[in-house]
């Protein structure tokens, strides 16, 4: 299949990427490229704080699933992100009706999609911008993913924004940061508390439980106008829509907490200007797991 060897070649070529990264660090940094990961290749357990820095001219995410033993960054690209991306150009090229999108992927998905488990990362961040998490990490094998959309329509995951991390079983001994914020994520709301000013803050992100359909929640900070419409973002933020999560972007982005189990706790940075900012769920914040708020 043509589109399978094409993401071959572009995997093996961002694999060769290999900077600055000691090994045995529980503080990472991660570039975004377009379209590649430059990250190291092993962490320890336990608190890792990522540094996620934007050098590309798009706006990306991390998003970081964990694979049952035995799966690796191949069997990931061609059992999950190909399925996917066979939905997304039926959208796209085929007019396929958004209420199919499940019925249409289901039985392409295999059966350990199940057992894959989104252990947290970073929501957009804009071109030139950065944040960090701090996420609690048990070992295996993870994958780096952005399915962020670039202006042709193509995902930044097949255009080679996927990479393999191995969580090692060597220990951090980093402790979980201070939070000045902290967000509660529950079936259907997103409860904020905190003094939320101008300035740099720790949020820490409590997942209190997912959806028993669809996809979980996370967390997108992102900047808007007085006069924006929160349907229309909404709508924008649906990756099933043409235009959804997909350059160019029509709003700013400052980061926040990707997918993430029940029960866990992770934790993100990110600068607040005085403004409108609306803290929202990608795949439930049209059920409510979303926040419209005005920093003074
Ligand atoms: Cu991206």
């Amino acid at each position: 299949m043509v589109i399978s060897a094409v993401l071959t070649y572009q995997l093996s070529h961002a694999q060769s990427h290999s900077p600055n990264a000691n090994h045995s660090d529980h503080n990472i940094t991660i570039l975004a490229e377009d379209y590649a990961f430059q990250a190291p290749d092993r962490v320890p357990t336990g608190w890792t704080t990522i540094r996620y820095e934007n050098h590309g001219n798009e706006p990306h995410f991390l998003m970081i699933a964990k694979v049952p033993e035995g799966k690796n960054l191949d069997d990931y690209a061609s059992n999950i992100v190909m399925p996917f991306n066979e939905v997304w150009y039926a959208l796209r090229d085929d007019g396929l009706d958004q209420e199919l999108v499940f019925e249409k992927l289901g039985p392409n998905l295999p059966e350990w999609f199940a057992e894959v488990e989104f252990v947290g990362g970073t929501g957009i961040i804009h071109p030139g911008a950065n944040t960090e998490v701090t996420l609690n990490l048990t070992p295996g094998t993870h994958i780096l993913e952005c399915y962020f959309k670039n202006e042709e329509g193509e995902l930044h995951s097949v255009e080679g924004m996927l990479r393999e991390l191995t969580v090692a079983e060597s220990q951090s001994d980093a402790a979980a940061p201070e939070a000045d914020i902290n967000i509660t994520l529950t079936n259907f709301e997103m409860d904020i508390e905190g003094d939320l000013k101008p300035g740099k803050h720790t949020f820490s992100v409590h997942l209190v439980e997912n959806p028993e359909q669809g996809f979980g929640h996370n967390v997108h900070v992102i900047r808007v106008d007085d006069d924006t419409q929160v349907e229309e973002v909404l709508r924008w933020i649906n990756f099933t829509e043409i235009d959804g999560l997909r350059t160019p972007s029509p709003y700013t982005f400052s980061g926040g907490m990707h997918l993430m189990p029940a029960g866990e706790t992770a934790y993100f940075t990110t600068e607040l200007e005085p403004g409108r900012y609306l803290f929202l769920s990608e795949y439930t914040g049209h059920l409510g797991v979303m926040r419209d708020i005005t920093i003074e």
